[in-house]
């Protein structure tokens, strides 16, 4: 039996992948942790881990049901989680449609056998993995508007020393 690593989550786009790497370079000492790639960052809807085909189609078929209005995101929040060893950017307020489409996903998941490690779903982007020691966050002020109008499907490769996202299928939200 096959299985790949599988996440929904919201892409960024290219500008704000851009902006947001030139901004953590500005702000964060060049210790603090290992940036991840540009074309990398994302925020995580759902994580599946290996799941079979069988599995993901299934998921995929009841993702292709969910109908609900997009949504705006506003990405004003930074933290630090020593323990997994995150810098993460987030929001102070994030919306209740983010929060219906996840944990809707995440339900559906945990019903087809991909438990969800964290009770609660905070919505976050990773910039930094590896940040176990204290880091200096910057202050609140920072701002960027996502407007979601679409979720994905993920699967995740570590291929040549390097973790690589690639989007396996695509689904709209109602505008
Ligand atoms: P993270 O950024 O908070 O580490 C691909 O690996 C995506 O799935 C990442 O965004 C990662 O979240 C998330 N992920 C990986 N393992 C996970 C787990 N055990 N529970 C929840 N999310 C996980």
């Amino acid at each position: 039996m096959t299985t790949q690593r599988l996440f929904f989550a919201l892409e960024l786009p290219a500008p704000l992948q851009q902006e947001l790497v030139r901004w953590r370079a500005e702000n964060f000492a060049e210790d603090a942790g290992r940036p991840i790639a540009a074309a990398n960052l994302h925020l995580t809807l759902a994580f599946l881990g290996e799941v079979s085909d069988e599995t993901s189609l299934r998921l995929q078929q009841l993702a292709g049901r969910i109908s609900q209005p997009g949504f705006a995101i506003d990405l004003d929040d930074a933290g630090h989680w020593p323990r997994p060893g995150v810098v993460w950017l987030g929001c102070q307020r994030p919306p209740r449609g983010l929060l219906q489409l996840a944990n809707l996903l995440r339900a559906q998941a945990a019903r087809h056998g991909c438990a969800q490690s964290a009770p609660s779903f905070h919505p976050h982007v990773t910039l930094l993995r590896n940040a176990a020691h204290k880091v200096a966050l910057p202050p609140r002020g920072f701002h960027w508007r996502l407007d979601v109008s679409h979720f994905v499907l993920c699967s995740s490769r570590f291929e040549k020393g390097q973790t690589r996202y690639q989007v396996l299928a695509r689904w709209p939200l109602s505008t």
